[in-house]
């Protein structure tokens, strides 16, 4: 049997998309909260005041606050994450549910506003803190391992508007305050730590969706340097507050291939993974920088400061395990005019082999056993999937014991296809160990906002314009998923 023993199989989440409770017991606010929802074709909003009173709002992506003007919640706006589903009164509940389906792990991440809600208070703030411990001590109940993201695009807004967010080293040492509070607090309740969610993302798709200048690029490369610093050192710091600890770094795993056989296309799909997945692995899994980031820098013109001390931290910080996101694959060319998929995320060329979600995602398994391979070989860390999954539609029905349900039989079959591969790659040496699948209970989506772009066993009665009643319901995933946990993969069917 492939999968080994002990295997961390289990689901994910974050705060900012489940939690709720936005301003509940001194939690500060984060740029998710003046985040409007969008769709499959329209982006997310970001709204803000200017001076003079006068209300706006631009897209997430692309656009830059005004001269002047101060993120703001607005009426007539909706805000998805300011409820999310919930979470932060469910969570017993939900938990629960994890538990009857036999989770190994659960992986969350902290919400850095509810600890310190500017970012900069001397001291935590208590009831933030609580409340993580609450949901520990529930998970511990049922044997279930949390596996803690400490940082899932959620840095508290008072740090992103008044001090430059993350292109500003100031940010490293209040990062540094809140990974020592956190990593003290919950000694002996939690073991695994991720540091920063998809930290890839913020020069891997910089310049896809909207051109992005030289300057932003500087701006981007620099905000990834401070993130290495304040990475590796807390991963110094959780060793040395717990020998136990265990630290891994996460990256957003979209593989590429070349689109033609076109060396130009070849060579152009290497240099795609150097930018997207090698040079942010390389400096958390090695401690160095890859030989070829001046390449990488030198296309935009990027000269960025890094000191000698941030050389030997980077050096003396490698993490512990390797994971990573996998929801997709997507094609690089060089040739003009290649067809795309649909969706306003759209990342590449279209692939002629592949179907793609109703989102435009590319739904590709083989591409899951590629990535662990390749990233197998290049660290020789042990790896795990902290995300993968399908973002359907979803609909409640009447099931045959008169409770409401969802027949997701295309969400079972994604998540079956993807774990065949798994095994594979572990039979061809990967060590892999642990698979927390994405949204295991329906949340709220971080790239449009939707709640109709569903992932999850359990359906959350929450819809897009706000309504709902919040009650949980198990698909037919759930009980499929139980059985795979039961069985260690053995059986799939
Ligand atoms: P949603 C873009 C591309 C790949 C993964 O995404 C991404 C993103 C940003 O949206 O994010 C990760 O909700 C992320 C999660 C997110 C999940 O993928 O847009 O770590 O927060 O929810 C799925 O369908």
């Amino acid at each position: 049997m492939a999968f080994p023993e002990g295997f961390l199989w289990g689901g994910a989440t974050a705060a900012n998309q489940c939690e709720g409770a936005w301003d509940v017991d001194g939690r500060g606010p984060a740029k998710t909260d003046v985040t409007t929802g969008g769709t499959v074709d329209t982006p997310r909003m970001i709204t803000y005041r200017m001076p003079d009173g006068t209300e706006g709002a631009m897209p997430q992506w692309g656009a830059k606050l005004p001269e002047g003007a101060k993120y703001a919640v607005l009426d007539n706006y909706l805000y998805p994450n300011h409820d999310g589903i919930d979470f932060y009164h469910h969570y017993k509940e939900d938990i629960a549910l994890f538990a009857e389906m036999g989770f190994k792990q659960f992986r969350m991440s902290i919400s850095w506003s509810r600890i310190f809600p500017k970012g900069i208070e001397d001291e935590p703030n208590q009831a933030g803190l609580d409340f993580y411990r609450s949901v520990f001590e529930e998970l511990k109940k049922y044997d279930i391992e949390p596996l803690v993201t400490m940082w899932h695009f959620d840095t508290p807004l008072y740090i992103e508007e008044e001090l430059g967010d993350w292109k500003n080293r100031e940010t490293i040492a209040l990062f540094d305050k809140y990974a020592r509070t956190i990593l003290t607090e919950y000694k002996g309740l939690v073991k695994n730590w991720l540091t920063f969610n998809e930290i890839n993302n913020t020069v891997s798709f910089l310049g896809m969706m909207v051109p992005a200048s030289d300057e932003e690029f500087q701006d981007a490369y620099q905000h990834l340097h401070n993130q290495f610093v304040a990475s590796a050192h807390a991963v110094k710091m959780a060793h040395e507050i717990d020998p136990e600890y265990r630290v891994g770094c996460m990256i957003c795993g979209v593989v590429d291939y070349p689109l033609t056989p076109d060396p130009d296309d070849i060579l152009a799909n290497r240099y795609m993974w150097e930018k997207s997945l090698f040079y942010c692995g390389d400096v958390q899994c090695k401690g160095k920088y890859g030989t070829y980031a001046k390449r990488l820098w030198d296309e935009h013109n990027v000269h960025l400061d890094i000191t000698e001390q941030d050389l030997i931290d980077l050096a003396e910080g490698p993490v512990d395990f390797y994971t990573f996101s996998y929801y997709q694959s997507s094609c690089v060319t060089t040739h003009q005019g290649a067809e795309t998929t649909a969706g306003n995320m759209t990342i590449g060329a279209k692939n002629p082999y592949l179907e793609a979600s109703d989102w435009g995602w590319q739904i590709d398994p083989k591409g899951l056993r590629y990535i662990l391979e390749v990233m197998y070989d290049r660290y020789e860390k042990p790896m795990m999937i902290v995300e993968n999954g399908l973002g359907a539609f979803d609909e409640l029905v009447e099931g045959e014991d008169g409770q409401l349900t969802v027949h997701d039989p295309y969400r079972i079959d994604y998540l079956r296809e993807h774990i065949k591969e798994m095994e594979i790659a572990i039979e061809h040496g990967v060590d892999l160990i642990g698979y927390t699948t994405w949204g295991c209970i329906d949340l709220v989506s971080a790239g449009t906002g939707e709640m109709r772009k569903r992932y999850g066993f359990i359906y959350v009665d929450k819809n897009d314009d706000g309504t709902g009643s919040y009650a949980r319901y198990k698909k037919d995933s759930f009980d499929w998923y139980k059985k795979v946990i039961a069985t260690n993969g053995a059986d799939l069917d």
